[in-house]
């Protein structure tokens, strides 16, 4: 583990892959495609090409929502 010094535990090995947490959608990256693809691979840590969005109304009328990955264990 000598090349993993100085390197956080918690990003040393990619999160396992997993599903999306109620009430998160599963995605996969198509539905990003307008997003930045740098921001789009910070989120998809476990590398699979899938993430899980919760939209919501937001006060200008314009789509917001919530990004994570599909890391949730046991769904
Ligand atoms: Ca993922």
């Amino acid at each position: 583990m000598a090349l993993a010094l100085g390197v956080p535990a918690a990003t040393s090995a990619a999160p396992p892959v997993g599903s999306c947490p109620s009430p998160f959608v599963t995605r996969t990256l198509d539905f990003f495609e307008n997003d930045p693809p740098e921001l789009v691979a910070s989120v998809n840590k476990n590398g699979d090409d899938i993430l899980c969005t919760l939209d919501f109304p937001t006060a200008s009328g314009k789509p917001g929502g919530n990004v994570i990955d599909n890391t949730a264990a046991g769904l």
